[in-house]
């Protein structure tokens, strides 16, 4: 059974430890991969923290520069997955959680499938950062403001600045307490969720003009290819949060955004206003996520991929 103490135990018998989290990263994937890694950098241990690409625009958090591509060739004592809901959105880096002696997943997805030795999981918890603060304490960690700094990222993108439903009182509780390790929050916000870098704009601005309003404006659709990308040298993540801008339309219960990964394959991100489950939508295509925020990957052109998500979206339409 996993309980906190079963966690701390193993934290501290490892003497090597790899920190991974899932492809595509987010903030909360990031902070929660960096307030680890200060934490058991902290406890005197040596971790490797493994991400093998990400935005550019978190390179400010503290511990960013030690990010590695690529892992060692001998198994680790422990690996501990950050925000990620199944094996395979590990990735290729996977083999580094099941070759493993221990394994610990530690996440806030809905339908995580508990694939560690220990489970540490709450889909109540609107980032994973949250609840990591519980296993940290847990851990006797000094949070300090490297590691405040990771947190509160993790938790200002994953509740969209504190505005998506998951938000509790816990969770302000848990920043007011953050804000003890002296961490500046109007410039974290700024760092991790206001500043756009140019080609997200220029991408931004390519799917507003392509942007359709369907099933009486209730859902809106868009993407962008991997030629816009190059037009407007983007790199990793430059895509990140376009899906926003057709979610928040007066009367937009869902928002699509297509972004191509390959000819015939596009990653899905799906956002939803006030009642439909996108989880559900994304869970049916293969993918997975939040209730408010899901994603998935198919193949097909735009106009192919759009018939397939509307048929089952518009069945949870009112
Ligand atoms: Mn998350």
């Amino acid at each position: 059974m996993t309980t906190l103490e079963s966690i701390v135990e193993e934290v501290k018998k490892a003497e090597s430890i790899v920190i991974l989290t899932h492809e595509s990263p987010d903030g909360d994937a990031i902070g929660s991969s960096l307030a680890m890694y200060n934490s058991l950098k902290q406890m005197g241990k040596n971790p490797d923290v493994i991400i093998p690409k990400y935005n550019r625009i978190f390179k400010f958090l503290p511990g960013s520069e030690d990010i590695l591509e690529e892992g060692k060739k001998e198994k680790y004592d422990l690996a501990i997955s950050l925000d990620c809901g199944s094996m395979d959105r590990l990735n290729g880096w996977k083999n580094y959680f099941e070759d493993a002696k221990v394994s610990i997943n530690i996440d806030h997805h809905t339908k995580n499938s508990m694939f560690g030795d220990y489970n540490y999981v709450d889909p109540a918890s609107p980032a994973c950062c949250q609840i990591l603060i519980i296993i940290l304490e847990a851990l006797n960690i000094k949070i300090t403001k490297e590691i405040g700094t990771c947190l509160l990222t993790g938790i200002i993108t994953d509740t969209g600045g504190f505005k998506y439903q998951g938000v509790t009182s816990d969770t302000f509780q848990f920043v007011a307490w953050l804000l003890q390790s002296g961490i500046n929050v109007s410039d974290i916000y700024k760092k991790a969720f206001q500043i756009r870098t140019k080609a997200n704009f220029e991408l931004s601005k390519l799917a507003m003009n392509r942007m359709e309003f369907l099933e009486d404006g209730k859902v809106t659709f868009t993407y962008i290819t991997k030629q816009d990308e190059e037009e407007v040298n983007a790199e990793e993540g430059d895509h990140e949060r376009i899906v926003d801008l057709g979610r928040d339309i007066e009367g937009v219960e869902v928002a699509i955004f297509l972004h191509q990964k390959e000819d015939k394959t596009f990653k899905i991100s799906l956002r939803s206003n006030d009642y439909v489950n996108v989880s559900d939508v994304a869970t049916t295509f293969g993918g997975g996520g939040h209730i408010r925020a899901a994603g998935c990957k198919m193949s097909g052109t735009p106009e192919q991929i759009k018939t397939s998500l509307l048929n089952v979206i518009k069945r949870n339409l009112k």
